[in-house]
This record gives C-alpha cells, structure tokens and sequence, in this order.
C-alpha cells in the first residue's frame, strides 16, 4: 500500500464551497445525489482534473453543468473529471448498501437504524468527494424515507423544512450554515426518542439539546444531558468559548467503533459513552461518559471551528481537545485523582506505543492507512504536551495563548505549528526547542541524582530519548520538571520549583538544607517522561506518607513497588532482601490505609499497584510469568498481613449508602481494593465477603466489584454469581459486554478455557465492535491468559484479528499491538507471538489497516 507522507501536502486543486445531498433512505439501498458547487483553488498549481475520492462505492451518474458526462475516469477508487472553466456544478449519483456496512464507515445500519461515521475517511463511502479535511463546505441535506421505520430524520445544523409524501415516506431538509469538512458530515434515521433541555449561551442564545436513544433507554440518559449542559457552561468560563448553533443534537447507537465522534451539531456516540444509572452503570463508567460528552462538545472549538489541514495535524485537534476534557473533568470531581488516572492510562496505554515498533511522534511524518493513528500518542501524549506548555507559561498566559489561536484561525484548516506559534505570541513563550515534542517519537529518559554538601542541595538531571523506528539520533528537548526538596525533620519544604531540563544533563543548586533533602521530582506528572533514580526505600516511605502533592505522593508509593517487583523479577531475592522490601512497602500501605487526612477516592488511588504491563515496560525484556507471580505474591502478603486493617475497612466502607456524592464514591472505590487484597490474601473470606457484596448490591459499582473478585476464583459462588448476574441483565447490551469482559480479565485457572467457551456463547457476536472488544481486549490485556506459557493467548488473538479482519479492519488492527511487543519479551514467548504475526501477515487478501500495523510490528 502507498505511503502517504506529511511532507507532500499540496492544496486541493479544487474547493467545494457549497454541497447539497439528497438521500433516498433504505436499510439495504440508500441512494445519493450529490450536487457540489466546484470552483479552482486560486493557491494551487498545476493539476486542472477535479479528484473525488470514492472507497467501494460505483457511480450512477456524474453530470456537469447540468449535462450528462461520460468523459470522466477512474483512478484507483477516486474519480477523475477533467474541468474546462473556473467553477462548475458536479453531480454524481451512487447507490449504497447500509446493511452490508459491517466496516461500519461511511453509510451503516445499527439495529434498524442508519447513522453514519466519516472520520477520518468514510465520507468516500457514501459519495464521491474531495474527502480531505482542507476542503470546507456549507452543506444542505434532504432525506426522504419511510416514516415508520425511520421517524426521526436528523443531520448537522438546523432543520430548515420537513414534510410527507403521500406514499407513508417523509422528508426533511437540515442545513448547516457552517462551513466544514466531509468528516464532520453526519446523517442519523431511525426510530428514537430524545431526553430534551436547553441552555442558554453567555450572550443570551437559547439552544435546544437533544439526547436521542432507542425507545426505552431514556431514563439512563440524564447524567449525559447533566454533562453536557456542565461541557457548555465550563467551556464559556474556562476558555471563552459559546456554541454557535440553535440546536446541539446527541445520538447513540449500539455499533459504534471508537467512543464517540463530533459531527458538527449532531453528535454521535457509542451508547457506552451516553446511557448510565445506578444499577447498570459504574462510578468509572458516569465518569467516562462525562470525559467523552466533554470531549466532543470541545471539538465545536477545537477541532470543528478549526479543523486540521491534513491528517497529520491530527493532535491539533484530538492532542487539545484530550488536554481540555481532562482540566473539565478535573475541575467537576477531583482533581488529584483525574491527574492519576490520566497518567495510568498514558503509562498502560501509551508508553508502550512509544517504546513499540509502531512508535510515532504526536504529529506523524507518514502513514499507509490513516485509521492506525487515532492512538494514545496522538491523543494522550499530545495532551501532555500542550499541559506542559501550560505548565511553563501558567493557566492565565496559556488562555491568551488560546484566545490567539481561536481568533486567528477561526474558520481555518490548521496545522499544529499555527497552534505552536499562537500560544508562543499569546502566551510569551519561546518554543523553539519545544517544537522538537511535535517530532521526536520515543519516551524520554531523565536520569536524576541529588548531592548535598555543607547546606548545599544539588539536583543533577540528564536526559536521553530513545531510538525509535525511523529516528536514530535524538536531540534533548525542553523538559519541565516540577521540584521539591523536603526537609527530613519538619516534614515539609520550602515552596515547588519549575526546572527546565533543556540540554543532555545539567543540575540545579538549591541552598539551606542542613542535612540532606528528600527531592519530590516530576511533580503533578509536569513532563510525560520516565524518571531514573536510585532512593532509599526510607525517602518512598516519607513521601507516600506526606507529600502534599497527590501525584508524587502515589507515585512514591508505586516505585516503592516497581523498585521490589522489578528487582524480585530480575535478580531473584533472597529471604532477607524480600522481607525488607515488603517491610517498607508494608509501612507506607498500612499509613495509607488509616491516614485520616485522605479522602477515600484519593486512599482508593493510592492502594492501586501498579499493572504488569507497566512492570514489563521497566525491563528490557519482560518475562510476563513472573512478573505475574511476583506481582500476585506481593498482593497475597497485603492480604494476609493487613487482613484486619482491610476487613475493617471493607466493613466501614460497606455500611455507606449509595449516592453520587464524592465520599459515597469514594467508599465504593476502597471496598473494591480492599475486597480484591482480602481475597488474595484468604480466598475464602474473599468469596464470603464478594458474595455478601453481591446479593447485597444496590448499584453496579458494588455488583461488578465484588463479581470481579468472584471471577478468578475457583468456589462454587462464582458460577452461581455469574449465571445471576446474566439472568439479571439479559438483553441489556453494556451490561452484557462487563459480564463478558469480567470473565475474560480474570485471573481465573481455566481462563483461557472459560474465554473459548465464551467465543461460542449466543451473546456472543463479530458483528458489534463493543462486545468484541469485551471478550477480546478483555484478553488481550489480561496478562495471565494473553502471556500464558502454552501460546494459546497468542493464537487466541491472532485467530481473532485475522477473523475479524474481513468484517472490521479497524477493530481487527487495535488487536495487532499486543502482539506486536514480542521484542521486549522473553524468547520462548517471543517466537510464538512472531509466529502469529507471521500467520496474518500470510494471509492472502489483508485490509491496509491490518497490514500496516503487522508490517511494522515484524520489520
Ligand atoms: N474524533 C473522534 C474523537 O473524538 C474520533 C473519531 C475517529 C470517531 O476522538
């Protein structure tokens, strides 16, 4: 497959200023005219033929001026028309196929309705088009269809006419008076029902919100429509940004194959990221659709006003947006907490992207199929590095630094050096070295040493960024690190300092320390960076008890950890050695589980251990065995030693009741932690308790908590606890993808076994991304059944990806990194996932999606 590269932009030859669609509706034949107005791009050379990219789609028709033409051609799937005068009407006619859609781009049914999905390029799937996003159209739809089965017709903007025909169909007309790219198209029909609100913008605009959901879903969508109406209102306070339509429309359907998408006006949404309430929702699940509701009302601004010139700018939009969602959230729960789990997920999910053979920089120089870059680099890191823009420059410089950038580039196809140079002049930073994150792949090392002579504190950092695929030779770049150096005695500092790590190795003097300081480092996670340094278990003991940052004070506790795992893991210890380790973790777990000063969200954070696949990514090669049964260990000791302390704490957190109050949270966060170490410590007060909590349960918090925990173990109450939770929850699809998702992640003997079994189960479907993604990336990332020592996870997951393959390239893809870290594992293994590699990429007829990713994840 041809490779696209970043540094082969060329302006469209052609704009599409205005398009109208009109859309004959059907489940299995859906027919399209489309009309775009064309007029030669005056910043573009050369090149006179008129490009409209198709993807599997035939055209009817193509008439220019009104004429039927026969002239035109075809290039590869795009269609090629060769234009005589400055500006022209173009129509073409296709015919699309929604039910057999299963890629679920472009046009596609979704239990009985059609909705469409055109980022990055599906819009080539329903018409021919310019389908990049630097071409900007206002965009008038019609739709005519048959009322019964689709009596809700909606598109991006307003409806501007609607009407029926006398044949049982109807008809509406939406215009959007914004000016946007194909991939912001949206078209929804089907039989819905909305929970309706308003808001009304800081200059008085009333706009109309709608959350449209099947028929019987709409009393689990308030806490969505609570969410956005706090998106809107938090978006005007924060970053002065109002909505700019009437209307804000909210649709979610069922298959779905990302989380959400930001269509202008009209929103589309995995039913996951939409329907919560007590009983079939987690706390971490209200909190999910409360990020993501955000996320894509921010997009209006940052993504939709703006949008990306090219794919490549695609942290441009995603990178800010990711970056906004996260201080949203912060500031409507807990901030401390929000920062942790960010950095969990960057760590689980990105840094092994980055220290992988698909690794990338935050703006990417090339790629074969565009649907492989919505990672947790583009995404996750890139919010990173507009925070530590932030950082550097403060809240306040860093929001004149926003206010440039929407004014200047209002209306604008951006690119990600426009948003660069807008925060350097609005904000007044030099980021002539910092631009160096947008290139750089690869997570950088900082090495740290604290020296101390007569009152004399000196902190020395040097930096190295890794070899990445494509980049042999790295520069440093600029790496703010927020500092404390606390005094032993007092317990306390004397105020945080920003350093600025911008050359290979430098260090930092600080005075007045009389004996040697402890030295917090990397504070609030100021730098997406990995932090080498040797401290005395003593030091990790002191901060996990009393840093008065919350981010050092986890991240103390879990180098305390790390520190023991990957010793235990590499060197073997001995009885001695152990016994010491456990000693201090022991202290530092035991003060966090009492200390009265902790709220217990922030006490739930802190008993989190750190997960295996952050433990291998600290060895060169990882042997996931091990690091498994270490791992498993340690939490058995917690248990036992601390079994009194946890069970007192079950029990205190057992006895408040449900609320959505941050302290009832909070106690539901502990219950589950300390249910999940009692029974690794004694696994028939495990099961007793679990099952307690289960019969108990008045909310799913608690029910999938204590199910999790039933789950690996092997005593009657689990299937007994399973077979109830089924029962209960038949036919309630998000409720049924936990039951299938628990049982793949479990630590549970017969894993492997029980998620065979479960391939087969009648619930089971390929067909729907979010129960694929249940069973399959339950396994995937379940170390005990994807590292087992027989291979049968590997296969587990290359039998999947090349199954899924012809039905869903883009899910088939997300499977393929796993498979992909066989160079940082050890041999035995190593070679088996290989082997599975080696068998796709065998495959005679693969989609690009697949292989790309297998490609890479081999050379
Ligand atoms: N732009 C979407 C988002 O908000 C992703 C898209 C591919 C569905 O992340």
């Amino acid at each position: 497959p041809p490779v696209i590269r970043r540094e082969d932009y060329l302006p469209p030859a052609w704009l599409v200023p205005e398009i109208a669609l009109d859309f004959a509706l059907g489940i299995d034949e859906t027919r399209v005219v489309s009309k775009l107005k064309v007029v030669r791009n005056p910043d573009a050379a050369g090149a006179t033929a008129l490009r409209l990219h198709g993807d599997q789609i035939a055209a009817l028709a193509v008439r220019v001026d009104g004429e039927a033409i026969n002239d035109w051609r075809l290039e590869g799937p795009d269609l090629l028309v060769e234009l005589p005068g400055a500006e022209h009407l173009v129509e073409v006619e296709t015919q699309v196929n929604p039910a057999a859609n299963s890629k679920l781009m472009g046009l596609y049914a979704s239990n009985g309705m059609l909705c469409t999905q055109c980022e990055a390029e599906g819009f080539r799937r329903i018409t021919f088009f310019p389908d990049r996003p630097d071409v900007l159209s206002t965009y008038s739809v019609r739709m005519t269809g048959d009322k019964a089965t689709f009596p809700i017709l909606l598109s991006n903007g307003n409806c501007t006419a609607q009407g029926e025909d006398a044949d049982g169909a109807h008809w509406a007309e939406w215009h959007d008076p914004w000016p946007k790219p194909s991939y912001l198209f949206a078209l929804v029909a089907g039989d819905l029902v909305a929970n309706h609100s308003t808001f009304t913008t800081m200059s008085g605009r009333e706009v109309d919100l709608n959350i449209w959901v099947r028929p019987g879903d709409e009393g689990r969508t308030q806490h969505a429509m609570d969410s956005l109406i706090a998106s809107m209102k938090w978006d005007e306070q924060v970053f002065g940004r109002e909505y700019d339509l009437d209307l804000f429309n909210i649709v979610a359907v069922s298959d779905f194959n990302m989380g959400a998408m930001e269509n202008k006006g009209l929103n589309v949404f995995n039913t996951r990221y939409v329907l919560a309430d007590p009983e079939t929702a987690t706390d971490g699940d209200y909190d999910a659709v409360e990020g993501v509701i955000g996320h894509e009302y921010f997009h209006n601004w940052s993504g939709n006003r703006i949008t990306c010139r090219d794919w490549f700018q695609l942290s441009l939009k995603e990178g800010f947006t990711v970056l906004r969602d996260q201080l949203f959230s912060a500031d409507m729960g807990s901030e401390a907490v929000k920062r942790i789990e960010d950095v969990r997920i960057l760590r689980s999910a990105q840094f092994p992207e980055d220290s992988g053979p698909l690794a990338h920089p935050i703006r990417p120089d090339s790629y074969q199929e565009i649907n492989n870059f919505y990672t947790a680099t583009v995404y996750n890191k890139g919010a990173e590095v507009i925070r530590m823009m932030r950082t550097m420059a403060g809240p306040e410089w860093f929001r004149k630094g926003t206010d440039l950038y929407f004014e200047r580039h209002d209306g604008e196809a951006a690119t990600c050096e426009d948003f660069i140079k807008a925060i350097e002049d609005g904000a007044g930073l030099d980021l002539t070295q910092f631009r160096l994150w947008y290139s750089q792949a690869g997570t950088p090392l900082v090495s740290a040493s604290l020296s101390h002579e007569g009152t004399t504190a000196t902190v020395s950092l040097s930096q190295t960024v890794p070899v990445t695929p494509g980049q042999p030779d790295k520069k440093p770049m600029p790496i703010p690190l927020r500092i404390a150096l606390f005094d032993r005695d007092s317990g306390t500092h004397a105020g945080e300092q920003l350093v600025v790590l911008d050359k290979a190795s430098d260090s930092f003097v600080f005075e007045g320390f009389a004996k040697p300081p402890v030295l917090s480092i990397n504070r609030g996670f100021s730098a997406p960076v990995s932090i080498d340094i040797e401290r005395a278990n003593e030091d990790l003991v002191f901060l996990a008890a009393r840093d008065d940052d919350p981010f050092a004070r986890y991240e103390a506790m879990q180098s305390l950890v790390v520190q023991h795992l990957v010793a235990a893991v590499g060197q073997g210890l001995g009885d001695a050695a152990r016994a010491e380790a456990r000693a201090a973790i022991g202290k530092a777990f035991a003060a966090i589980l009492t200390d009265p000063a902790l709220d217990d969200l922030m006490r739930g954070e802190l008993m989190i251990l750190p997960a295996e696949s952050y433990l291998a990514e600290q060895m060169l090669v990882a042997d996931p065995g091990a690091i498994h049964a270490e791992r498993e260990a340690l939490k058995t000791w917690l248990g036992r030693e601390y079994a009194d302390a946890l069970t007192a704490l079950h029990d205190r957190a057992v006895a408040v009741p449900y609320g959505r109050d941050a302290a009832a949270r909070g106690a539901r966060k502990i219950k589950n932690q300390a249910l999940a170490l009692i029974a690794a410590g004694n696994a028939q007060e495990g099961a007793r308790r679990a099952y307690a909590q289960y019969r108990a349960a008045d909310n799913m918090t608690d029910r999938q908590g204590a199910l999790i925990v039933l789950a690996s173990l092997d005593v009657p109450e689990r299937e007994e606890a399973l077979a109830e939770f089924h029962g209960r929850y038949e036919g309630n699809a998000l409720v049924i993808d936990k039951w299938f998702s628990l049982q793949a992640g479990s630590f549970h003997p017969q894993v492997l076994a029980n998620i065979r079994k479960l391939a087969e189960h009648p619930d089971f479907t390929m067909t729907n991304p979010n129960r694929v993604r249940a069973l399959y990336m339950g396994a995937a990332m379940n170390p005990k059944a994807f590292h087992d020592a027989s291979g049968e996870g590997y296969r587990l997951i290359g039998d999947l990806i090349r199954r899924l393959d012809p039905i869903n390239p883009q899910t088939a893809a997300r499977f393929v990194p796993s498979l992909g870290r066989w160079r940082r594992i050890e041999s035995v293994r190593a070679a088996m996932m290989r082997a599975e590699l080696e068998k796709i990429a065998a495959e005679p007829s693969l989609s690009r999606d697949v292989r790309e990713q297998v490609t890479k994840s081999l050379g």
